[in-house]
């Protein structure tokens, strides 16, 4: 919608103005100079949230195992420097969390938004190691999903991993878990320095349906003990319709798509790659 405004001169009296449009019985009309449209500002969907890792507001973290200080996980700044007496550079806010070595160590993020929905999580991090260094993230408690978080070529090197999470509640978790090697993990976690929170879109009509996918595999929770949600394929086709092949199309896989292992300032278009499905 916009402010529609129409400028016009009457030529007996000379006189100039605004109307919306003017009333002229009789014929004729007044003469049009200009026509100005004013937009109005849309709703760009609520604002962008950014909780440094460092928040103890908004942040907690669970340490668990040893005590030796390269086993904690723990916020590290200028005042608390890392198990090697470090402070890595690049880090937005003034510090970061260091993931530790011993598996159930945590970092939860509680996020608030302004207005539920699926929003774009942008975990900005740093890996100087030589291989990935996943993590399980869970929303809300839920199932947790093995996120990727690749080398970044050294420890000052910032780069970002972006996951689609659904914030379904005025208060929400979002909660970074170190794995366990059986659960995909090593034995040490990416420093993590802030996530960002982005409104994408309304949440799905029906928020019992729960996606996790972990690898190649594909785990659907359909809220009930009858498996009346399953996968169609060559394999299950459904029982009549769905044409000669009984599956009615192909739907799209919606997938997680990542900006690992480049710089910050890189071109995200050039090295997007999906690897996993939503996070629910
Ligand atoms: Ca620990
Ligand atoms: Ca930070």
């Amino acid at each position: 919608m916009g402010d529609l405004a129409a400028r016009h001169a009457d030529p007996e009296s000379g006189e100039r103005g605004q109307s919306h449009p003017p009333a002229e019985p009789g014929g004729g009309g007044p003469n049009i100079d200009s026509l100005t449209l004013t937009a109005i500002a849309g709703d760009d969907g609520p604002a962008s949230l950014i909780i440094q890792a460092e928040d103890p507001e908004r942040v907690s973290i669970v340490d668990s195992g040893s005590t030796s200080s390269s086993a904690l996980t723990r916020v590290v700044d200028s005042e608390h420097p890392d198990a090697l007496g470090n402070v890595g550079a690049g880090a937005l806010g003034g510090g970061y969390v260091d993931f530790g070595t011993d598996a159930g160590d945590a970092v939860t993020f509680h996020v608030s938004p302004d207005d539920v929905g699926v929003y774009n999580a942008t975990i900005r991090y740093v890996n100087g190691g030589t291989g990935d260094r996943p993590l399980l993230v869970s929303i809300n408690g839920a199932e947790p999903t093995l996120v990727s978080f690749p080398p970044t070529g050294s420890w000052s090197n910032w780069s970002e991993v972006s996951i689609s999470v659904p914030l379904s509640q005025a208060d929400n978790t979002l909660t970074l878990t170190l794995p366990s090697a059986a659960q995909g993990g090593v034995a040490n976690g990416p420093n993590i320095d802030q996530i960002g929170f982005d409104y994408v879109e309304a949440l799905p009509a029906d928020p019992t349906l729960v996606f996790s996918i972990e690898g190649e595999a594909l785990t659907i929770d359909d809220g009930s003990s009858a498996a009346d949600t399953v996968v169609r394929d060559a394999s299950n086709p459904e029982p009549t319709g769905g044409g000669a092949d009984r599956l009615w199309g192909i739907l799209p896989v919606p997938v997680i798509w990542t900006w690992a292992g480049r710089p910050a300032t890189q071109d995200r278009s050039r090295s997007m790659s999906p690897v996993r499905g939503p996070i629910c």
